[in-house]
């Protein structure tokens, strides 16, 4: 029987039965619903918002949280195949669904009081409040220790003044989880965004994740209450604690760009025809196409792993770091070789394989640069911090 050229080590036997139906769920909604419009989004530079209702219907913003909070109960792998499917339609969708579930809905319920969590998380898991996460600096996003945001005490209330910079979903947001040094280290605070003295400016000319919203956000003078702070977050491990979350989620998204690339390739080079053969039928080509399906099984394999370990409990920091490490850089050397396998055709929107390079470039990016997880690693094994 021939193996599946996506899927060569047969992962998909590996899932529950309720892994697969979800994987089918968001496949299907990706085939129907994004990608006759995503092309299109890119090149106009706009979010698909009124999508944002049929991603709540699935069930997938807060999708690992308990159904009490209106989350799906699902586990990591589960999350990890929505992250995988979603961006195989295009990174800015995974990304709104990461932020809002591993980002928003992920601190309010790991560090949120119980009031925070009734507050909030059901009307996030119903895409009626979206939120953003607000970490990054524009001095230094990969040392957010460094960071300059301030939240001083004043009587019950704390007054928060900064900027952030480079923030997915800000102008979007009816609420902000925004990381401010105290005199007690650094804590998070849910804030409002139509506090008087916040604000969101968006960035523009962004060559990549154009299908989402970028932005910076303004804190002058805001004031919230006492029980806008997140009482179990202190100190950096608490939006550290996030991210672990959301890259875990991001080692499974590159791996949908880099299938999505790889189909498109395959397929054209079995069409296209070029000194009288297809170029499919070229040993260059099959050797480019097959160090593709090896890259991306090892992916696979690395992802499934991962999220297997975190649902046991026992996933570290390091091995998420890795896996995002390894898999955005499979990704976007895959999204190159298929933009060059297109030739000229590669160059446009028409084809997705130019739309994921020039997205994976913001993944490989954020939720720490490639170098900032190789120094993860290169700590972990010798023991030593070269940050
Ligand atoms: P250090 O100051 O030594 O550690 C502070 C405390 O945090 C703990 N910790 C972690 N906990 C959970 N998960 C992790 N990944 C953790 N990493 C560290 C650590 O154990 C310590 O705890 P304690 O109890 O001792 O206080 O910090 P470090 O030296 O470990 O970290 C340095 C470094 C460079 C790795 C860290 O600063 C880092 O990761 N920098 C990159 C920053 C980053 O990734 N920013 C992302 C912003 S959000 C974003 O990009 C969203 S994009 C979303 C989208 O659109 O999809
Ligand atoms: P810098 O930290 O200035 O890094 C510049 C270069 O220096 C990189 O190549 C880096 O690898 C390298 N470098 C850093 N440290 C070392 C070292 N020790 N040794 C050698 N080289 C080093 N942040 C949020 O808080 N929330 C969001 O929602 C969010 N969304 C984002 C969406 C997009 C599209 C983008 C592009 C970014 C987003 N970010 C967000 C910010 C993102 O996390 C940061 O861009 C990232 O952490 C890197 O920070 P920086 O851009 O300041 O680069």
């Amino acid at each position: 029987m021939a193996l599946d050229p996506a899927d060569l080590y047969d992962i998909r036997s590996e899932l529950s039965e309720e892994e697969r139906a979800v994987q089918e769920s968001v496949a299907r909604f990706t085939d129907e619903r994004v990608l006759p419009i995503i092309g299109d989004c890119f090149d106009q530079a706009r979010f698909p918002h009124e999508l944002v209702p049929e991603i709540a219907g699935l069930g997938l913003l807060g999708a690992t949280l308990p159904e009490e909070y209106g989350g799906a109960g699902l586990n990591s792998v589960a999350y990890g195949l929505i992250c995988q499917e979603l961006e195989r339609g295009d990174s800015g969708l995974r990304s709104f669904v990461s932020v809002q579930s591993s980002l928003c809905m992920y601190p309010i319920f790991a560090y949120g009081s119980e009031e925070q969590r009734r507050a909030w998380l059901p009307r996030m898991a119903k895409g009626e409040v979206i939120g953003c996460f607000g970490l990054t600096e524009a001095h230094g996003g990969s040392d957010p220790a460094s960071m300059k945001t301030r939240a001083r005490r004043d009587g019950g209330d704390w007054v928060i003044d900064g900027a952030k910079m480079w923030i997915t979903n800000g102008n979007l947001a009816h609420v902000a989880i925004v990381w401010a040094q105290t005199e007690e280290g650094v804590q998070g605070f849910v804030v409002p965004t139509d506090t008087p003295g916040f604000g969101a400016q968006e960035i523009h000319r962004k060559m990549s994740l154009r299908a989402s919203v970028t932005s910076a956000l303004f804190l002058d003078g805001v004031r919230v209450p006492e029980a806008a702070r997140l009482p179990g977050a202190q100190g950096l491990k608490g939006p550290l604690g996030c991210l672990t979350q959301a890259r875990y989620g991001i080692t499974w998204g590159p791996i949908g760009a880099a299938i999505a690339c790889y189909r498109e390739a395959l397929a054209y080079a079995g069409e296209r025809m070029l000194f009288g053969r297809p170029l499919a039928a070229t040993q260059a080509a099959q050797i480019r196409l097959a160090e593709m399906a090896r890259r991306i099984t090892l992916a696979q394999l690395l992802s499934l792993r991962l999220g297997r370990l975190k649902d046991a409990g026992a996933m570290q920091p390091a091995q998420v770091s890795l896996a995002k490490w390894n898999n955005c850089r499979m990704a976007i050397d895959i999204a190159r070789d298929c933009r060059d396998l297109l030739g000229g055709a590669g160059i446009t929107t028409e084809h997705a394989a130019i739309r994921h390079g020039l997205n994976l470039e913001s993944v490989i990016t954020y939720e720490g640069t490639e170098t900032v997880h190789q120094l993860v690693i290169g700590r972990e094994v010798t023991g030593i911090n070269a940050f």
